[in-house]
């Protein structure tokens, strides 16, 4: 949101900046191909918040006034809706801002509120040696008053204490305020972390399943289609549980996956990925519960991980529309924008670039973004929609949207002989459909080899010229060159 497009020329990204960009995401059009093909948003936290990134809020019911109104987002809404697109807010529950007016009364015993909001935080007299098991920053906070309260990312975002019914109520509240003006999901912040464990354990309580599988139950009755995707940032087998048999989250990142897609071309072999992908059909019940990135806000941007190399950011944006589950771009992702170069996480914010030409490229009329970082020339929307990756991937989300066995949740890997370490395949099915995906992870163009699949081939799209033949029961790919790839139609 922040980093999106500025309407009004004071350098922050707002909700007309993003209307009135909708084009380039989404014309709602299927007959346009200048157009990225997006069929759903999500906006970073748009509460008001003492913080750019939002992710400490101050009040749940209203839009930080740099973005807009409550207003601008039902205008949003209705435009984004008029197109076919969906729109899924940020919610950040486990924890607010500690200038929250629920944590100020919480905080204050004089306070007129204090005796309704004090358990909605989580407090303790006596000092705690309790740390963060990660880096063994201290969990309890001094308030003040010779109490302390629980706060596990910092002492100004204290945790809610959602084993409270009032505060699991606060959040089904909130939620329900969001749909009901049309919004069609959440992104659930920091989902590992909702409840604490009795033991001092800070992640993967049973009580925040629990808690989700009560969110979730009590949202479907009166919005049946609403969205719940969320961030349990740990190793697969711990994501998953977070889908559990389809009645926590809808979708979970895979994390591991993404990093797999990323390792495995830069060490030029399918090894990583194939190992990802095993840990994941082992501990996913159902595939579509997998959320598919490459990189998101918290990480360096995946162009700056595939050092600034077009081919390679080709083929990571080819094997994330090839996996099950569904597949979320990062915006600048599609035009190849690196970030700025530090390890803050601003710089992996930056301002999209949507302009060839002008200093902030399109996306304020101000001097000055509220932040920036340089970029190579032509990572900008106009330069690259002719040919770039931004085609590419335009391409890659047009043929999604077609090929009906790759949004299944059907990913079988089939054995391949020859081609070297870098020669992968994915099979997708639907029913009769089946488009498989072939890949060479590998700097150097990759020897012939043998996919175990039969059918008769036809290729849809690829890099490069690739020719697959029909060989019994196999299929022989040829030509598939340095981390070349191909989707190839099946027919019996
Ligand atoms: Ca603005
Ligand atoms: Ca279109
Ligand atoms: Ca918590």
């Amino acid at each position: 949101m922040r980093s999106f497009a500025d309407s009004d020329g004071d350098g922050v990204g707002d909700l007309r900046g993003l209307m009135a960009h909708l084009d380039v995401l989404n014309d709602g059009d299927p007959r346009t191909d200048d157009d990225l093909g997006v069929d759903t948003l999500w906006l970073m936290p748009i509460n008001p918040s003492p913080s750019y990134h939002g992710y400490d809020v101050t009040d749940y019911r209203a839009v930080a006034p740099a973005y807009g109104t409550l207003a601008d987002l039902d205008a949003l809404l209705g435009a984004a809706h008029a197109r076919g697109m969906h729109v899924v807010l940020d919610l950040v529950v486990n924890h607010t801002s500690s200038a929250h007016p629920w944590f100020r009364a919480a905080r204050d015993p004089t306070h007129a509120e204090h005796a309704r909001y004090r358990d909605y935080y989580r407090w303790r007299a006596a000092p705690s040696g309790d740390k963060r098991p990660w880096d063994g920053a201290p969990l309890w906070h001094e308030s003040g008053d010779g109490r302390r309260y629980y706060a596990l990312f910092w002492s100004g975002m204290p945790d809610l204490n959602l084993e409270n019914p009032a505060v699991q109520q606060e959040a089904l509240d909130v939620m329900r305020f969001w749909l009901a003006r049309g919004v069609d999901g959440f992104r659930l912040d920091a989902v590992r972390h909702l409840i604490e464990g009795p033991d001092g354990a800070v992640a993967d309580v049973e009580g925040s399943h629990a808690l989700l599988r009560r969110l979730r139950a009590a949202i479907e009755r009166d919005h049946p289609n609403a969205l719940l995707v969320g961030e349990a940032w740990t190793d697969t087998p711990g994501i998953a549980r977070y889908a559990g048999d389809g009645d926590e989250l809808h979708l979970a990142f895979s994390f591991d996956v993404a990093a797999a897609v990323l390792q495995a071309i830069n060490d030029d072999q399918r090894l990583p990925l194939a190992q990802a992908l095993a840990r994941a059909e082992t501990a996913f019940a159902d595939r579509a519960f997998e959320a598919q990135f490459l990189t998101n806000h918290d990480q360096a941007r995946v162009m700056r991980q595939l050092g600034g190399d077009v081919a390679k950011a080709t083929l990571a944006a080819a094997t994330l529309f090839a996996l099950p589950g569904t597949p979320f771009v990062y915006y600048g992702e599609e035009i190849g924008m690196q970030g700025g170069a530090s390890r803050d996480d601003e710089d992996k914010r930056t301002p999209m670039r949507f302009a060839r030409a002008g200093a902030r490229h399109g996306f304020t009329s101000a001097a000055r973004a509220w932040h920036d970082a340089p970029e190579a020339a032509g990572v900008d929307v106009e330069s690259q929609r002719a040919a770039g990756l931004w085609r590419s991937y335009q391409r890659l989300i047009a043929l999604r949207h077609a090929e009906r066995a790759l949004s299944s949740d059907e990913a079988v890997r089939p054995v391949v002989t020859g081609g070297g370490r870098g020669a992968f395949a994915l099979l997708r099915s639907r029913g009769a459909e089946r488009v498989l995906f072939v890949a060479n992870f590998h700097r150097e163009p990759a020897p012939p080899f043998s996919v175990e699949v039969g059918g008769a081939p036809r290729v849809l799209l690829a890099s490069g010229a690739p020719k697959v033949r029909r060989d019994g029961d196999t299929l022989v790919v040829d030509g598939l060159g340095a981390r070349g790839w191909a989707f190839v139609r099946l027919t019996r």
